[in-house]
């Protein structure tokens, strides 16, 4: 076990070597000095919000989904379903993969910059403080139908009927197939339980990268999905439901929380799978609590049309950037035109020496 630890970090090691002196990523516009503890660089927690500041994230969400797209992207007919385009498109790409964390933190940064630049937004992206909620996501502020994102679905498709995307008509999804349909949920409180602090000190404390992304990926990452349910744990549909950001801005700020554990090492660990193994590959051994269950991937009720999007991704399709089969620094995040694409390696550190540059509050 000690030597195949000590092989894995070799090997991640390695890796950062080679990206350093790789590609340069996309830098930053160094003329704007980053203070990513400044108050308007600060991403903060959905419950800390004054009403005032909740409506004017709301009000952004639904801009971005009444703009036109421009990309065209495939079934995308907003700006809003070209976010959630590009996640689709490349879902078997960024998942159960290395670049899982990398990718979707970037993702987040896109989100933000267009309800900042294309819609006037002048906050930062809120973040879901789930632990809060474990058990009982059901009551959560964030479900809130008037200053929040609506409650629980209902009916024969389980669609929302309360708050401000209530009406939202999404034209991606479900999986790989293009809508219409709504947003769904099916929220279930004994599944979010696993948002509780024992299920993330249980991956807090690996020590390696190797060892901590699938740990994450799969508790609190998958059962968060899970607890929501409906467009939410559409594999790769999932950001039709707004709700997708203030999820995985907390898994960012828990996935970041880890690297200040030990950011000499941290800022430029990375390692893991590059391609997605085959569904229903065990995960591995150590990687997943002893209380976590599988929490099962979206319902397979597929429309039987011929709406399946011309991009899916094979199985076996590859981020660009680095040959190999490990993920590397150097691999390419691709945001598809909404932004330009980065690197790994411009994304580890959120404090300024790359792409970004905020803090969570
Ligand atoms: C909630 O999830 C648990 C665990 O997966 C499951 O046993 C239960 O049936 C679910 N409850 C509802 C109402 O779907
Ligand atoms: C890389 O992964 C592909 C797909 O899983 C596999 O066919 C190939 O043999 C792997 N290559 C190496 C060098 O492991
Ligand atoms: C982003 O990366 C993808 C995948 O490598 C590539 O096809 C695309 O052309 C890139 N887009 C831009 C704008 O560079
Ligand atoms: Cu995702």
């Amino acid at each position: 076990m000690l030597l195949t630890n000590l092989l894995a970090t070799l090997a991640v090691f390695a890796s950062a070597v080679t990206a350093a002196v790789a590609t340069p990523h996309h830098r930053r516009d160094s003329s704007k000095k980053c203070k990513p503890d400044k108050p308007k660089n600060q991403r903060k927690a959905w419950h800390t919000l004054s009403n005032k500041e909740k409506k004017a994230y709301i009000d952004a969400e639904l801009c971005l989904m009444s703009k036109p797209a421009t990309l065209g992207l495939p079934g995308a007919t907003n700006r809003f379903e070209e976010l959630q385009s590009i996640h689709q498109a490349s879902g078997a790409i960024i998942h159960n993969v290395g670049g899982f964390l990398p990718y979707h933190r970037y993702y987040l940064y896109a989100h933000e910059k267009l309800l900042q630049d294309e819609c006037g937004y002048k906050g930062m992206q809120p973040w879901w403080d789930e632990t809060r909620d474990a058990g009982h996501y059901s009551t959560s502020v964030v479900l809130d139908p008037v200053t929040g994102f609506g409650g629980d679905g209902s009916g024969p498709n389980g669609c929302i009927t309360t708050g401000p995307f209530a009406s939202f008509v999404n034209n991606i999804g479900p999986g790989y197939w293009f809508g219409p349909n709504c947003i769904n949920r099916y929220v279930n409180d004994s599944v979010s339980v696993m948002a509780g602090q024992a299920y993330i000190d249980f991956c807090r404390q690996k020590q390696t990268f190797a060892e901590f992304w699938p740990c994450f990926e799969r508790c609190p990452h998958r059962s968060g999905h899970g607890a929501i349910g409906g467009k939410l744990l559409d594999a790769v549909a999932s950001p039709g439901d707004p709700l997708f950001y203030l999820h995985h801005a907390w898994l960012d700020k828990l996935w970041w929380e880890w690297q200040e554990l030990n950011l000499g090492v941290r800022l430029t660990e990375i390692g893991g799978v590059n391609v997605s193994p085959p569904r229903g590959t065990p995960p591995p051994p150590g990687s997943v609590s002893p209380n976590a269950p599988e929490v099962a991937p979206a319902p397979s009720a597929f429309p039987p049309s011929d709406s399946l999007n011309p991009d899916l991704a094979s199985p076996y399709q590859k981020p660009a950037g680095d040959p190999g089969n490990i993920t590397t620094l150097n691999h390419v995040l691709n945001m598809g035109g909404i932004i330009p694409n980065a690197t790994i390696a411009g994304v580890m550190d959120i404090r300024g020496s790359g792409l970004l540059c905020y803090e969570y509050a």
